[in-house]
């Protein structure tokens, strides 16, 4: 297993449209073995092949508290979303130190494969309806400070841009 690099915000290949998973094989169950290991390191709740510069529709997730309870989506889709939304914080291993306000809905059914490719469907409310949610974004190019204002979005790009840069010396 291997700690990939997190792509940063304002990273233009955090943009990228992910293609669907053609076959569930060695190559992907790798992939996300490495970006399980990637995400408890950065003590993440989620993560999306997006972030990891890898443009396939792949996440892995662990909402546990223990912090045992793994998830693997691969070629995830919602098949229901709730009538009712929340505006819930939160954050983001591509633009860390940054939480802000966005709406989801309240709860979710995504259909997905798991890494031996078997597909289910996963009905998600809470924490783990809204990072299912986030990391689908990933997956379309999105990052969760495009939901917020473009006075707030400047000023996050400034802070991480500085951020970046002082780090490189
Ligand atoms: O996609 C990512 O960058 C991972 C992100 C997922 C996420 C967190 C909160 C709401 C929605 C989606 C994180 O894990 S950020 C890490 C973090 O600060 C956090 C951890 C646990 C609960 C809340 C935030
Ligand atoms: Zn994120």
């Amino acid at each position: 297993m291997a700690i990939l690099s997190i792509l940063q915000f304002p990273d233009a290949r955090l943009h990228t449209v992910a293609k669907p998973v053609a076959h569930v094989d060695d190559r992907i169950r790798t992939l996300t073995a490495d970006m399980l290991q990637t995400m408890y390191a950065a003590q993440g709740i989620g993560l999306a092949a997006s972030q990891v510069d890898v443009h396939e529709r792949v996440i892995v997730i662990d909402v546990s508290e223990e912090r045992d309870q793994p998830m693997v989506l691969i070629n995830p889709e919602l098949v229901w979303t709730s009538p009712t939304t929340h505006l819930n914080e939160e954050g983001c291993l591509s633009v860390p130190g940054i939480y802000d306000g966005v709406t989801r809905f309240d709860a979710v059914h995504c259909q997905a494969m798991d890494a031996d490719g078997h597909s289910r469907v996963i009905k998600a409310e809470g924490l783990l309806a809204v990072c299912i949610q986030h990391e689908m974004d990933h997956l379309l190019g999105k990052v969760f400070v495009e939901y917020l204002s473009p006075l707030k979005r400047n000023r996050i790009k400034t802070k991480m841009l500085k951020a970046q840069r002082e780090g490189a010396r």
